[in-house]
């Protein structure tokens, strides 16, 4: 199979090589691909240099799925010239996610929806992703109603510059601003940009792709989305309100034994779920499993989720290894 990967040198590109190595997908010829200026660096796969080439010239070599992780603008260009040569493109961008007609997928959630004839299927944002693979077993045994949740999102959701603000900052040294404000030792309740709503984009992107991949619009969703001094990955205080009740050990048990889930919920030895210790794995970590006594039905979680693996790269090789699986892959 010949793999393309647009955005090769990026954060999350280079988290994809390691994920399509480690998952051991059966990549023939691995062909990255990146932005002009990148062209003829190498980047290293199965422990071999690999040279960058330009996105044009990866289209030229028809492979058999193009990974695509390289911003909006770049997706928006260049997905349609991939399906055209019958490859199929997973975007990680937000640019095609809310269109009708493409398929935004988390594997354990809605791997359902996909079809040999979608040619381009869009990976959600990384904080709905841990989202909704914490939250859909729970709705399809007792219905979500409402989902109130407030993030704790990692620098790197960002992108590297950011990461280099927060350890400048850190070191004391001049830094290149990212983010409006400082970073270290301190929170910015901002994610993205500011609509007229006076929500952010990234609180925007968890409510309408949380109910587009759950299947349910008539999910409220209340998002808060703040940016942390972390590196390692999201976390989310999350509250669900149900249409049914439900017992306590029972959500303890359906989590349990979900696709994709572990559960880290021993208050007694301080055992919960981290970013520093869900870093570098592909599972959603769930725990401060807990009724919420205020109001009927209702429950609060944590959930943590390295955001450039299961929240990017990881989702992503996951479409890839279903569709090859139903042999779709050209
Ligand atoms: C962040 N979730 O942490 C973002 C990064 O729509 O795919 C990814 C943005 C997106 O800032």
């Amino acid at each position: 199979m010949r793999v393309a990967v647009v955005g090769a040198t990026g954060l999350v590109g280079s988290v994809m090589l390691r994920v399509l190595e480690e998952r051991n997908f059966p990549v023939d010829e691995l062909i990255p691909a990146a932005s002009e200026k990148s062209v003829g660096k190498t980047v290293k796969f199965k422990g071999k240099d690999v040279k960058v080439c330009s996105v044009a010239e990866a289209v030229k070599r028809k492979p058999s799925v193009a990974i695509f992780s390289a911003g909006s603008t770049a997706s928006k260009e260049w997905a349609p010239r991939f399906a055209e040569v019958g490859t199929t493109v997973i975007d990680n961008s937000s640019c095609w996610r809310m269109y009708p007609e493409i398929p935004l997928v988390v594997p354990e959630v809605n791997a359902h929806v996909l079809k040999p004839e979608h040619k381009i299927i869009a990976n959600p944002n990384c904080s709905t992703i841990q989202l909704v693979v914490a939250i859909n077993p729970l709705h399809l045994k007792y219905r979500i109603k409402r989902i109130v949740i407030s993030t704790y999102q990692s620098v790197t959701g960002t992108g590297v510059k950011a990461v280099n603000q927060l350890f400048a900052e850190r070191k004391g040294e001049e830094a290149d601003m990212v983010y409006p404000h400082p970073i270290d030792l301190n929170c910015l309740p901002h994610g993205g940009t500011f609509l007229e709503s006076g929500y952010t984009t990234e609180e925007q992107k968890l409510i309408d792709e949380t109910r587009k991949i759950i299947g349910d619009q008539k999910i409220m969703v209340s998002p808060t989305v703040v940016r942390v001094p972390v590196i390692g990955g999201h976390s989310e205080s999350v509250n669900v309100e149900f249409e049914n009740d439900f017992d306590i050990k029972d959500v303890v048990e359906v989590l349990s034994k979900s696709p994709g889930i572990v559960v880290q919920d021993e208050p007694a030895t301080n055992h919960y779920p981290m970013p520093r210790f869900a870093e570098g794995k592909d599972e959603v970590f769930v725990g401060r499993i807990r009724r919420d006594d205020s109001q009927p039905r209702s429950l609060n979680l944590w959930v943590v989720a390295d955001n450039l693996r299961k929240g990017a790269a990881t989702n992503a090789v996951q479409i890839a290894e279903y569709l090859n699986s139903k042999g779709w892959l050209q």
